[in-house]
């Protein structure tokens, strides 16, 4: 799993102080001092971008703006402009000084960090008919300060399964820029790998094999891993001689890890369409109408075929 962890210090903007000013006029004497503008806030906001963690490792304090101080001639000082710091979808802020948690686990989603201070009164707002002169305002508040540990944690949109040897890792890198290795034998991939197609997160896993739920193969404890993913991607070689066969077996070993699995939106995608006649893929896609899946035939060669396969992609919504 890529974890990619960095600390930064954020300060929200000071509240500006208000001020004692008295009117000149005759006619209109009298307390005029406006009140300090309200700090920026520092928020953190969710974006699609993975690498978005990068821009902290070289700069690491950051300030939201001061409000101003307040005028003469009641006039208020302005507020200070927030600050709003990018993190990828996926990232936990751990608050050092709290020990706080806050995951951001949807595109825009926002978290406030620091509040800005609050803005010192002018002495306009002091007056009273006791007191028609006062000469007191308020200074501004400081704004908060707060060191934040910011953890990204990849949660995979969506799962690659299927046996092994079916085009699982060659798919994940013929439309990500992941470099899952790939090779003609059983067990290639060990671990998941992941990718990011525009921002949806593709975690590419282990085959699995009949009777991975008791331990066959390379097992099925990393079905973990796409428990929370939204869709799953389903593989199936059209090389094989019974694809719903296949099929079925793996739908067997999802349901005896976690049967919530069986229950996710997922795609069939019958994978090495180049290496079959058309007229036997026409026959697998038939086959296979009894998943009620969609069912797309794919070859890595085939820009055609991939491109099916990116617009399911772009239309899982993250
Ligand atoms: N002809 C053809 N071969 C493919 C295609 N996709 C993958 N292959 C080949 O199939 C073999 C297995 O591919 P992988 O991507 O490693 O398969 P996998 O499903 O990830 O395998 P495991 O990691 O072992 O589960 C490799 O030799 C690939 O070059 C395809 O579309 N057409
Ligand atoms: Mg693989």
């Amino acid at each position: 799993m890529l974890v990619d962890v960095v600390k930064i210090k954020v300060a929200a903007g000071n509240g500006g102080d208000g001020i004692v000013t008295f009117s000149k006029v005759k006619m209109t004497l009298g307390p005029t001092g406006g009140s300090g503008g309200r700090g920026g806030d520092v928020y953190l906001e969710a974006v699609p971008d993975l690498g978005a963690l990068r821009k902290y490792r070289t700069q690491k304090d950051f300030h939201a703006e001061d409000g101003r101080a307040g005028r003469s001639a009641f006039r208020d000082g302005h507020r200070g402009e927030e600050l709003v710091l990018q993190v990828p979808r996926g990232t936990v802020a751990h608050n050092c000084a709290t020990g706080a948690s806050f995951e951001l686990t949807k595109v825009g989603e926002r978290l406030l960090v620091a509040s800005g201070g609050t803005g010192g009164k002018g002495n306009f707002l002091f007056r009273s008919a006791t007191n028609t002169t006062p000469k007191r305002a308020d200074p501004g508040l400081p704004g908060q300060t707060a060191e934040i540990e910011l953890e990204l944690k990849l949660i995979a949109d969506v799962g690659l399964v299927g046996l092994p040897n079916v085009g699982k890792s060659s798919f994940l890198n013929a439309v990500t820029n992941a470099k899952s290795p790939v090779a003609d034998y059983a067990f290639t991939t060990l671990e998941p790998h992941l990718g990011a197609f525009y921002g949806v997160i593709i975690a590419d896993l282990p085959g699995l094999i009949e009777g991975a739920s008791e331990g066959k193969g390379l097992g099925i404890k990393f079905l973990r891993h796409i428990e929370r993913t939204r869709v799953l991607f389903h593989f199936i070689t059209a090389t094989s001689e019974d694809p719903l066969a296949d099929y079925e077996t793996i739908r067997a070993e999802l349901g005896a890890y976690n049967k919530a699995l069986l229950e996710k939106p997922e795609y069939v995608f019958v994978s090495k369409a180049d290496d079959v006649s058309p007229e036997r893929m026409k026959e697998i896609v038939k086959s296979l109408k009894k998943t009620k899946r969609a069912v797309t035939p794919l070859s890595v060669f085939d820009d055609a075929s991939l491109e099916a396969a990116k617009a399911i992609l772009k239309g899982i919504v993250i």
